[in-house]
């Protein structure tokens, strides 16, 4: 989500700057210090994130809080209700809204309304008796943009929440795994052909998000997702499951074929390199046949047989059979 909202940050960021150059050049040079004070604390507030604890904690109190800080800072400097600056306020109200969905609207928006009241309403209560509008068009900007925001980012959240895609791989995601093996339950049951089942988990990749962060391990689940993709035929559906866990679907193969295609992902894993870093995965093989072939039952195969891959010494393919000759 940092990554998706990053041209609009540089742009609101630029376009928040250039406004405080124009009013500093006729109104004192107090609106640039709030500008780059502003831009500063975005960026300090980007930096790290991810070895971060609760990134979304951070981003708000280093991003969202210092900007309405710093916007009501330039409200107050450029005469409070005088000015037009406290409209501004509404801008975080959107940012709020676009990193937290309205869980953060919830806070972000009442503490831009309480701005505008203290950048207006307490700097001089006289003039805002005498020129209202000082007060309510800021306060109906803020409230008219945390409302109608409010159910497009409900919409958004839901419409992710229904997606097969996995957003950081562009993988089908465990959603999309179940419909999926119904019709091909189904049709095998009709052919009596064999379906298998390939779960694949990279080797301690837990160290490598430990050792060179979260952005790089993305990065890692990208390409090896992608270098899985290329090696399969489009028929050969891979799912990713969650974390650095997939699962690849192959109607019709049985199980020689299926430990042959996992080896091939095997090799194809290894040669990568993805930032200066290898990776090594293990597999999992399950194939069943005949009239009764349950996703679970599968499933459970196969992840028997990867435990097996891992106790194995990893970057391996087993297969459920000698897994249990393995386990026995
Ligand atoms: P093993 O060889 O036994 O599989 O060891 P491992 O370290 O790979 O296994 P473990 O399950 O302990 O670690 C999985 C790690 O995957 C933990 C978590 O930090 C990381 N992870 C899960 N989802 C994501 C993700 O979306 N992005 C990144 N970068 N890391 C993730
Ligand atoms: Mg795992
Ligand atoms: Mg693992």
């Amino acid at each position: 989500m940092q990554e998706r909202l990053r041209t609009a940050r540089i742009v609101t960021l630029t376009t928040l700057s250039a406004t405080a150059a124009i009013v500093s050049a006729t109104g004192g040079w107090t609106m640039l210090v709030a500008a780059a004070l502003a831009v500063t604390a975005v960026a300090i507030g980007g930096v790290g994130l991810d070895r971060r604890r609760r990134p979304e904690l951070w981003v708000f109190a280093s991003t969202i809080l210092v900007l309405q800080l710093v916007l009501a800072f330039g409200a107050l400097v450029s005469g409070g209700p005088r000015s037009l600056a406290p409209n501004l306020l509404a801008i975080p109200v959107l940012m709020v809204a676009a990193r937290f969905s309205n869980r953060g609207l919830v806070v972000g928006a009442p503490v831009s309304a309480l701005l505008v009241l203290a950048t207006t309403l307490g700097v001089d209560p006289g003039y805002v008796a005498h020129h209202p509008e000082s007060l309510v068009v800021p306060l109906a900007l803020v409230v008219c943009t945390a409302v109608y925001v409010s159910p497009l980012v409900a919409s958004d959240v839901r419409h992710r929440a229904d997606s097969t895609l996995d957003q950081l791989t562009g993988l089908l995601n465990r959603r999309a795994l179940e419909p999926r093996f119904a019709e091909i339950a189904e049709q095998a049951a009709l052919t009596d052909h064999p379906v298998s089942v390939v779960l694949a988990d990279l080797d301690h990749f837990k160290s490598i998000n430990d050792d060179h962060g979260h952005g790089v391990g993305d990065a890692v689940l990208r390409d090896v997702a992608y270098a899985m993709r290329r090696a399969l035929r489009t028929f050969e559906l891979l799912y990713r499951l969650g974390g650095e866990e997939f699962a690849l679907l192959l109607p019709g193969a049985a199980e020689d074929d299926a430990a042959r295609i996992a080896e091939s992902l095997r090799v194809a894993i290894e040669d990568l390199e993805v930032a200066g870093l290898r990776v090594t995965c293990s597999f999992g093989v399950a194939t069943a046949r005949g009239e009764r072939i349950a996703l679970e039952s599968l499933v459970g195969g196969a992840d028997s047989a990867l435990y097996a891959a891992k106790r194995g010494g990893r970057n391996r393919v087993e297969r459920h059979d000698d897994a249990r000759v393995a386990l026995a």
